[in-house]
């Protein structure tokens, strides 16, 4: 049987959770504004070393205010990809409040923070910052591009393999 890895997306409305989850699983992009109907849930086999990993990946969706239902459904996942846009340093001040609920809700999973919207050119938090700031709370870190696929196979991959504790 291959190994199974659940995660999940976390991040706060709008920062391109949905557009993660279809480049990884469709490898598609599309500014069209129905895709935040798309399901919420994917699925793909990646191959890793010779062997087969299978990964889930849950989307949720970025409400303003966040229930104690949506942090208990997290503890049946593995790991936890935390997202903010980089042109956005409320998105990023939101992450804080994502852990502040985490913690509340007793989830410490293995985490990759990741930035994205790398393409746009108002950039608003440094590479160097959110890196320091994802060290410090022991998770991963990327800044990744879901319009040009950049770096989100990687990430996805990186954290996989924390969770699956392979080197
Ligand atoms: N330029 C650019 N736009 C992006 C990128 N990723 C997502 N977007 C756009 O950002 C908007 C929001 O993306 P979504 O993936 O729907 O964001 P979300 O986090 O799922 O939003 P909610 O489900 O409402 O919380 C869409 O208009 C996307 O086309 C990117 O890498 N670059
Ligand atoms: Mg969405």
């Amino acid at each position: 049987m291959e190994p199974r890895v659940k995660i999940a997306l976390l991040g706060e409305y709008g920062v391109g959770k949905t557009r993660i989850r279809s480049r990884f699983v469709e490898g598609i992009f599309s500014h069209d504004q129905s895709c935040h109907l798309w399901g919420r849930f994917g699925k793909k086999k990646i191959n890793f070393n010779d062997s087969l990993i299978n990964i889930e990946i849950w989307d949720t969706a970025g409400e303003e205010r966040y229930n104690s239902y949506r942090f208990s459904y997290l503890k049946a996942v593995d790991g936890l990809v935390l997202v903010y846009k980089v042109s956005s340093r409320g998105s990023y001040e939101g992450i804080s409040k994502i852990l502040g609920h985490l913690i509340r809700s007793d989830i410490n999973k293995p985490t990759i923070l990741v930035g994205t919207k790398i393409d746009l050119e108002n950039r608003e938090v440094s590479y160097q910052e959110a890196q320091k700031f994802a060290e410090s709370k022991g998770f991963l870190f990327n800044e990744i591009c879901s319009e040009t696929n950049e770096n989100i196979n990687e990430s996805i991959i990186s954290l996989a393999k924390r969770i699956l504790k392979i080197e």
